[in-house]
C-alpha cells in the first residue's frame, strides 16, 4: 500500500479529523504512536487575510512543485479557516476550488475549521503537521487566515512564511510599516491583475528594504495573477531560494527543536485551557499567585493520567 492510495488517504483523513478535536491526553496518545519520519517533511506556510487568494495560489504552486516531490511522499495541503457560521460552506468551496486545480493523486488536500484558537491557527495544528510528517510527505503547505497574531504563531511552525497580501491592503501595509508583520520570509501580492497592486508592491518592497538587515534574508516582493505563470514561477524559485539559505544555516538538529518547542508550548497551553474549564475554582484562589500555584501542582499530578503505557487504546 502506497502512502497515498485510497486507503491511506482515508486513514490520514480520519486521523485528522480526530486529531483536530483531541483532548492533550488523547493527542499525547497519537503521538506516542506515530513512526517518526525518515526525513524532515518541509512547512512552508501562507497566510493573509480571507479572500486574499490563498487557496487558489497554493493550490496552483502545488501542483508546479509536484515535479520535484513526485517520486519524494508528494505534497498535502492543510488549510486551516476561523470558525464561522460560513467556515463550512467556504471549507467545501476551497476543496472544489483546490481539487479543480490539482486533481493529482500525489496531491492530498484537508481543510480544517480552526475552532477555538484566537491566533488563525487549529489549536491542535502542530499535532496535524506532526501526523503529515509521519505520514511522509515531501513537503506540506499550510494555508492560514489571519494579519496579526497568526503570523507568529505560524512563524514557528513553518519553515518559510510567505504572507500573501491584495492590492490595496491598507492595513497590511500599515502594519508593516508599525513593524508588526514584519515575519514572512517572501511576500506576494496576489491579484496583481487588479487596479492598485503596483503601488501596493512597491510600498512593500519600500519597507522591505528600509528593514534591510544585510546579515538575514531579503524577502522578495512578487506580483502574482491566478491567470499567468510569470509570477507563479517566481514565488516558487523565491521558496526553493529561501529553503535553500535556511538549510545552510540551520541544520536538521534545530529545526527538530524548534518544531517540537512549538509543539510542547502549545500542549501546555492547551492543557492548561483545558484545565482551567475543568476546574474553575482554581480561579477563585485568593491570590493570582495561588491560582498560578495550584494549576501547575494540578498539572504535575495529572501528567501520570496522560502516560500512554497506563491509558487505554482510544487511537
Ligand atoms: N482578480 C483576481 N481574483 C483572484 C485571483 N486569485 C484569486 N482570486 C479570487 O479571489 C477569491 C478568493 O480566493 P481564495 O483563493 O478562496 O482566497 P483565500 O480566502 O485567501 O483562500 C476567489 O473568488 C478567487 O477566484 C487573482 O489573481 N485575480
Ligand atoms: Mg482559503
Amino acid at each position: 500500500m502506497t502512502r497515498l492510495d485510497p486507503r491511506s488517504r482515508r486513514a490520514l483523513g480520519r486521523t485528522l479529523t480526530k486529531l483536530a478535536s483531541a483532548s492533550v491526553a488523547e493527542s499525547l496518545d497519537h503521538g506516542a504512536r506515530q513512526p517518526t519520519s525518515d526525513r524532515d517533511t518541509t512547512r512552508i506556510g501562507f497566510t493573509g487575510a480571507p479572500g486574499a487568494g490563498k487557496s487558489t495560489l497554493v493550490s496552483r504552486l502545488a501542483k508546479r512543485r509536484l515535479a520535484a516531490c513526485r517520486d519524494q511522499g508528494g505534497i498535502a495541503i492543510l488549510g486551516i479557516d476561523p470558525t464561522s457560521p460560513l467556515s463550512g460552506g467556504s471549507i467545501l468551496g476551497d476543496r472544489i476550488r483546490m481539487d479543480n486545480i490539482v486533481n493529482e493523486p500525489e496531491l492530498y488536500i484537508r481543510s480544517l475549521s480552526s475552532r477555538s484558537a484566537n491566533d488563525g491557527l487549529a489549536d491542535n495544528v502542530a499535532d496535524l503537521l506532526d501526523a503529515l510528517d509521519s505520514h511522509g510527505f515531501c513537503e506540506v503547505l499550510l494555508e492560514t487566515v489571519g494579519v496579526g497574531q497568526a503570523e507568529h504563531a505560524v512563524r514557528h511552525a513553518v519553515d518559510s512564511l510567505v504572507m500573501v497580501l491584495q492590492p490595496n491592503a491598507g492595513d497590511a501595509v500599515q502594519a508593516m510599516k508599525a513593524g508588526i508583520l514584519e515575519l514572512a520570509d517572501i511576500y506576494v501580492i496576489n491579484k496583481a491583475d487588479l487596479v492598485g497592486a503596483r503601488k501596493t508592491a512597491s510600498e512593500v518592497r519600500g519597507i522591505v528594504q528600509r528593514h534591510r538587515d544585510t546579515r538575514t534574508w531579503l524577502p522578495p516582493v512578487i506580483e502574482v495573477t491566478q491567470d499567468g505563470e510569470a509570477g507563479l514561477a517566481e514565488l516558487d524559485d523565491a521558496i526553493s531560494q529561501h529553503l535553500d539559505w535556511l538549510s545552510k544555516r540551520r541544520d536538521p538538529t534545530e529545526t527538530r527543536r524548534l518544531r517540537r518547542r512549538y509543539h510542547v508550548q502549545s500542549l501546555i497551553v492547551r492543557r492548561v485551557a483545558e484545565l482551567l474549564g475543568e476546574q474553575p475554582q482554581l480561579l477563585d484562589e485568593p491570590t493570582l499567585r495561588d491560582t498560578y500555584r495550584k494549576a501547575l501542582q494540578t498539572l504535575a499530578g495529572d501528567e501520570a493520567a496522560t502516560d500512554p503505557e497506563a491509558r487505554r487504546d482510544t487511537w
